[in-house]
């Protein structure tokens, strides 16, 4: 609940200017109601109109994105970035290819992107963008040709030290190959504009991995040190077979857990044996196929069609990396029921404000995905920093990095929690550190009349 007067005006206020943004505004209202002990406590946040400003992009773009498909017909999409925050550093974050993508979805993207990325503890601000377009079942050339449209407009607004964007869901080393390749024809320029870039062009070591690599890291320190406890000889459950899911897979497994489930928007698969991550990665990395072809070919998993089933399979530890609001309160109430004690979140906003609930009147150690999934971004601020220096380190450099920064930001939040009167609750600690960097440097740099 916000009862805070002036956070009050400032939501009601963006619900009725943007009535037709759920996820928008869902985002927003988690972060408002964790802030309001901070806001009462620094007056100078309401005196300066912080909290009006941080809600508002500082700039939108809307695009038309034509492409010819291979049938020589003319295609039309809708491109766009959100240029959300610039207070604390360039705009930084992913672009998603996918039907759903709207201006509420990338609005609550960009906006969660503002508080991860200050947790991260490098200079960057917040950004999000893509296209509605559907990389499923086309063609390479039509992947090219569509990237290449987009960068076409797209470079009119980015660049190294503007705006630099990376992948999200449908968007991984190739997309943005083709789109570096555009950029680098339009500029004349070989600069670190996009992060997530081939490793024998400027990429860096672990960025592929990171943001998987970086949930476990996050979920291992918390389970240290407020569990006394770790990943081994647990059992774990990942939705979505993605980038995410696949290197979460991979450090569960090295951690001591058994991963047990992964998904697709399909449906799920079960393997009680633990899932077989070669098989997968070729599977999705190379072939781009489907997650039913894994119960066909493994002996002992079963398939199931729909996604919330997965919910269901009884499971110590749960990593939602798959999308927005998959766990909603009944889904909840089933990993509660089949022995869950930790959900962390490599997806962003997987859980619905009332599967939080739920976790929280149960105990269960939930870590908040701006905290847990910030291991992407900030091996892509490390990939900057490597691109700016024309160096690139190795990978247990890099490694090493991400682990201190992951461990720093659990250590961060934790104690933001303990500050906000709630020890524990890790979404209130997330929102309020990630929070309070932004809000005294937008206080420091003025408000421009
Ligand atoms: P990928 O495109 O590699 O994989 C996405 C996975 O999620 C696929 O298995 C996909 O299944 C599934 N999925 C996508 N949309 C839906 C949907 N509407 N319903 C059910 N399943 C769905 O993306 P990533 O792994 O990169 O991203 C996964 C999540 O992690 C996203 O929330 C993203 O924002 C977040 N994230 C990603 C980071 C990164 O560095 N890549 C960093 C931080 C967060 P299908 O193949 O059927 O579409
Ligand atoms: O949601 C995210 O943090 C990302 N998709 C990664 C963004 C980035 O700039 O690496």
């Amino acid at each position: 609940m916000i009862t805070n007067e002036y956070l009050k005006g400032v939501y009601e206020g963006l619900a009725a200017r943007n009535a037709a943004e759920p996820e928008f505004l869902q985002a927003v209202r988690e972060v408002l109601e964790s802030i309001q002990p901070l806001v009462e406590r620094h007056p100078e946040y309401e005196k300066n109109g912080v909290v009006e400003r941080i809600v508002e992009p500082e700039r939108m773009i809307f695009f038309r994105v034509p492409w010819v498909d291979d049938n020589g017909k003319v295609q039309v999409n809708r491109g766009y970035r959100v240029q959300f925050n610039s207070a604390i550093g360039p705009y930084k974050g992913g672009l998603r290819f996918h039907p759903t993508v709207n201006a509420s979805v990338l609005k609550f993207l960009g906006f969660e992107q503002i508080f991860k990325n200050s947790l991260t503890g490098l200079p960057m601000g917040g950004g999000k963008g893509g296209a509605d377009f559907d990389p499923k079942g086309k063609s390479d050339m039509e992947v090219m040709r569509f990237c290449q449209s987009f960068m076409t407009e797209l470079s009119k607004h980015i660049g190294q030290f503007t705006d630099v964007p990376a992948g999200d869901i449908g968007v991984g080393a190739r997309e943005i190959g083709y789109m570096y390749g555009q950029y680098k024809r339009l500029r004349n320029e070989f600069t670190g504009v996009l992060t997530g870039k081939g490793l024998k062009w400027g990429g860096s070591l672990v960025r592929t991995e990171a943001t998987g690599y970086g949930l476990c890291y996050f979920t291992e320190e918390a389970l240290n040190c407020m569990k006394n406890d770790s990943f081994k000889g647990k059992t774990v459950v990942i939705s979505g077979s993605g980038n995410v899911a696949i290197y979460a897979t991979e450090k569960a497994t090295q951690l001591g857990g058994k991963v047990v489930a992964l998904s697709d928007s399909n449906g799920y698969v079960y393997d009680p044996n633990g899932i077989d991550l070669p098989y997968v990665k070729d599977l999705k990395e190379v072939r781009r196929g489907r997650i039913k072809e894994y119960a066909e070919t493994h002996p002992g998993a079963t398939y199931h069609e729909g996604c919330k089933g997965i919910w269901t399979i009884p499971c110590d530890i749960a990593l939602p990396c798959a999308t927005q609001n998959e766990i909603d309160e009944e889904s909840a109430k089933a990993l509660v029921a089949g022995g869950c004690k930790v959900v962390c979140e490599g997806a962003n906003m997987p859980s619905t404000p009332e599967a939080i609930e739920v976790y929280l009147a149960n105990g269960i150690l939930y870590g908040p995905a701006k905290a847990t999934n910030a291991g992407g971004v900030a091996t892509s601020g490390l990939e900057m920093s490597q691109n700016s220096e024309r160096l690139s380190w190795t990978f247990e450099e890099v490694d090493q990095k991400l682990q201190t920064i992951m461990k720093n930001i659990f250590h961060n939040t934790y104690d933001a929690s303990v500050e906000a009167g709630q020890e524990g609750n890790l979404m209130v600690g997330a929102n309020c550190a990630g929070f309070l960097k932004v809000a005294d440097t937008m206080v420091a740099q003025g408000i421009a009349y």
